[in-house]
């Protein structure tokens, strides 16, 4: 069925019912066996030989799709669906790279339901004013690079690509050096023209408890709260485990673990019930039964919405380390502000909830995202579905089928009328 190219609300209503359940519950039951852990989670580290698999897949679909697909240095992908105008386009999407214990739809629901917006569209027979991209963004975990969301990041400030080329994962290989085996296994790839969005809408299961409890299928997310990370590395000295007295030990371990208890305790002080303090990635050296440890190396992750308190957690953390002198080193690996979305698509996203008569309610994401960046650049807005059990970065992750596909017709829905939108 051709629909007029008019515009009218009917074309967003009828591409969000043509959202395929089937299909989509198939692509993300597909993609989750790339990287599949025996425990029904995902292990699928940026631009390893998993991720770049599961790329090849997703490129072969929207070729089949009838997308042009393009890729640019920092290893993004982007599928464009042409609309009637050559305008800026509409972005959605979301990243495919995991948790080394992740779950199959943290950011490959929201890349695979772009996918479903896409086929639902031709299905449907609605054209658009303007394209619709969807983007698979590289490394948003942070988990093997840190930081986090770097293909967003470099999208919107391609001068700190060169900075992030020189990290290096736990195995000791660069970021850059991924970069370019991901271009040698995409050599015929074109590379994307410079463009800024009309608008960016991310699709997200929450991560947390929050809409479960409230008994809320949708959540308009109006903002992402603010994120500091850093490595903390404690000096000591190797020595004999049998041997050596308590009294003259330099155990590292020993200073690594009073340091993070200052910093916990500094932390929740600071930033009370709304604090988010996490010390999740430990390197202990030599790390040997019968040898004191000589180095300990550990993360920390602070979140909080309020943008005061971080800065404050900012100068508690060198007052913590200050007693220690040159036995404790700090090094900052990310920061970003609390951020708040365009209200502009903010309300497009109300409108997509309101239409399917789903209810819904405003929520701020505790998790970052690639939306993080993509706000800065252009109008930009968040939905989630409900995550069991609050569970993520975890294997049982999970969302019931019902929500997964409520959430891609309000996508549909959204992209549609903003990819209607003149200016
Ligand atoms: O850490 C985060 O908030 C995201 O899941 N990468
Ligand atoms: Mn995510
Ligand atoms: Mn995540």
């Amino acid at each position: 069925m051709n629909m007029t190219s008019s515009y009218d609300k009917t074309h967003a209503l009828h591409a969000a019912e043509h959202v395929d359940p089937a299909r989509l519950i198939g692509a993300i039951d597909a993609l989750a066996t790339i990287g599949a852990r025996s425990d029904g989670g995902v292990d699928r580290p940026a631009l390893s030989a998993l991720d770049i698999e599961a790329r090849r897949t997703l490129i072969e679909r929207a070729q089949t799709l009838g997308c042009t697909v393009t890729t640019d240095a920092c290893a993004n992908l982007f599928f464009r669906r042409a609309g009637d105008e050559d305008l800026p386009p509409v972005m959605t999407g979301s990243h495919i790279d995991t948790q080394p214990t992740g779950g199959r739809l943290d950011g490959a629901y929201g890349v695979l339901a772009g996918f479903e917006c896409l086929a639902a569209l031709a299905d449907a027979g609605v054209r658009t004013r303007r394209p619709l991209e969807v983007a698979i963004w590289t490394n948003e975990e942070g988990s093997r690079f840190q930081p986090g969301a770097m293909g967003s990041s470099t999208f919107v400030d391609p001068a700190r690509l060169d900075g992030f080329r020189t990290v290096r994962d736990a195995a000791g290989v660069t970021f850059g050096a991924t970069l370019d085996a991901h271009r040698t296994a995409f050599p015929a790839l074109d590379t994307r023209a410079p463009q800024h969005a009309h608008a960016f809408i991310e699709l997200h299961i929450e991560q947390g408890p929050l809409l479960e409890l409230a008994d809320t299928p949708l959540g308009v997310v109006t903002g992402i709260q603010g994120v500091r990370w850093h490595s903390v590395r404690c000096m000591g000295a190797a020595a004999h485990a049998g041997t050596t007295p308590m009294a003259v030990r330099r155990d590292a371990m020993t200073l690594a673990v009073r340091v993070r208890g200052a910093i916990e305790a500094c932390a929740l002080a600071l930033g009370g019930d709304a604090a988010r303090i996490t010390f999740g990635s430990w390197n202990i050296e030599p790390n040997s039964i019968n040898t004191i440890p000589s180095t300990v190396t550990f993360t920390v992750d602070f979140r909080h919405p309020d943008p005061a308190v971080l800065a404050r957690f900012d100068a508690a953390l060198k007052n913590c380390l200050a007693p220690h002198g040159a036995d404790v080193r700090l090094e900052p690996l990310f920061e970003h502000a609390p951020v708040h979305f365009a209200d502009t698509a903010i309300a497009r996203v109300h409108e997509a909830c309101d239409a399917l008569g789903a209810r819904s309610q405003p929520i701020v994401s505790g998790a970052f995202h690639d939306a993080l960046h993509l706000a800065k650049v252009c109008a930009t807005a968040m939905i989630f579905v409900p995550s069991r059990g609050g569970i993520s970065h975890n294997p049982l992750e999970a969302t019931d089928d019902a929500d997964l596909v409520l959430g891609t017709r309000a996508l549909a829905h959204c992209l549609v009328e903003l990819c209607n939108e003149a200016r």
